[in-house]
């Protein structure tokens, strides 16, 4: 049987959450068309009874640390380049590909690495093919493969590469097991995702959601959040007129939610003021960012 870890790296928005997703087929990861939505390492198992057990990694898209949320971010990228057995080298085929080449040698990975080159559904064949050409000829590329997470197009191309460079070895996980991560930290994610995609530029950056209560009650499950931001204009912005901006999130929260767990949610949203969170290392960890 074949077994081990595979991690994801690559620039923000190479499309790292959407692969990992496509590949479970089930929605782990929160996306959305802003850099740094990933905060966390997120691992999803994909197991054939037998056959293999890859432990897939999404992580944080590589940037620059500018406060101690991102060295947390960047901490977290760091681990999984050490356990690693493969990784992929993720690159939007839009994106500079000497800008993608300088990040993935600058990696200095030592296990095998294949290039993914994502968004084939935006790019002319021509253009692709010059992408493909240029990381072939990389020493790190063991191979090059082009696909697109969003339309889910090659992805078994994918993963017969990876399971082929794959090591043997006994599975870490049960079989039916999807994630080592608890349900809570995913209903946290799935608020953190609907800030990010009703809310421009800044908000979603200065916000951060704790799960306080997580119960199940006769046929519901009762979930209490907090949406915690740093200033009061904030969390004005985030109730909105009337309310209406937290009920939105609320209600697209709770859709996700009930999708995921396949169950009934009453799910009630309070926001708080925590100037600075970002920079507490207490805070942080209560966050959830260790
Ligand atoms: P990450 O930051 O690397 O995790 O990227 P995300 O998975 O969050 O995706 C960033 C953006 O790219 C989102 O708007 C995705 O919908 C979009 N995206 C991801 N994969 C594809 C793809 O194959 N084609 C296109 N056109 N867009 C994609
Ligand atoms: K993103
Ligand atoms: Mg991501």
């Amino acid at each position: 049987m074949k077994a081990g870890f595979v991690n994801i790296f690559g620039k923000p928005n190479a499309g790292k959450s959407t692969l990992l997703n496509a590949l479970l087929g089930e929605k782990l990861a929160i996306v959305s068309s802003k850099v740094q939505t990933t905060r966390h390492r997120i691992k999803g198992f994909l197991t054939e009874p037998g056959q293999y057990q890859i432990i897939f990694s999404d992580t944080p898209g590589i940037i620059e640390p500018k406060y101690k949320l991102h060295q947390k971010m960047m901490g977290s990228v760091k681990n999984a380049l050490e356990d690693a057995d493969v990784a992929l080298l993720m690159v939007d085929a839009k994106d500079s590909k000497e800008e993608n080449h300088e990040l993935f040698s600058s990696l200095r990975l030592k296990v095998p690495c294949v290039v993914v080159i994502n968004k084939t559904d935006a790019v002319k064949p021509a253009a692709l093919e010059e992408v493909k050409a240029f990381f072939a000829a990389q020493p790190y590329a063991k191979q090059v493969i082009t696909i697109s997470a969003l339309k889910q197009s090659n992805l078994d191309e994918l993963k017969n590469a990876i399971i082929h460079f794959l090591p043997e070895g006994d599975p870490f996980y049960n079989d039916e097991d999807l994630t080592d991560l608890p349900t809570k930290f995913f209903v946290g994610e799935m608020v953190r995702e609907k800030v990010f995609l009703l809310f421009g530029d800044e908000i979603p950056y200065h916000t951060a959601v704790l799960v306080n209560e997580f119960k199940e009650k006769d046929t519901l499950i009762k979930i209490q959040a907090d949406i915690i931001v740093q200033r009061e204009s904030q969390k004005a912005i985030l109730i909105g007129e009337k309310g209406s901006m937290i009920k939105q999130i609320g209600s697209a929260a709770r859709e996700d939610i009930e999708a995921f767990l396949q169950q009934k949610v009453f799910l009630q949203l309070f926001i708080k003021v925590r100037p600075k969170w970002r920079d507490n290392d207490q805070q942080l960890k209560e966050y959830g960012y260790h």
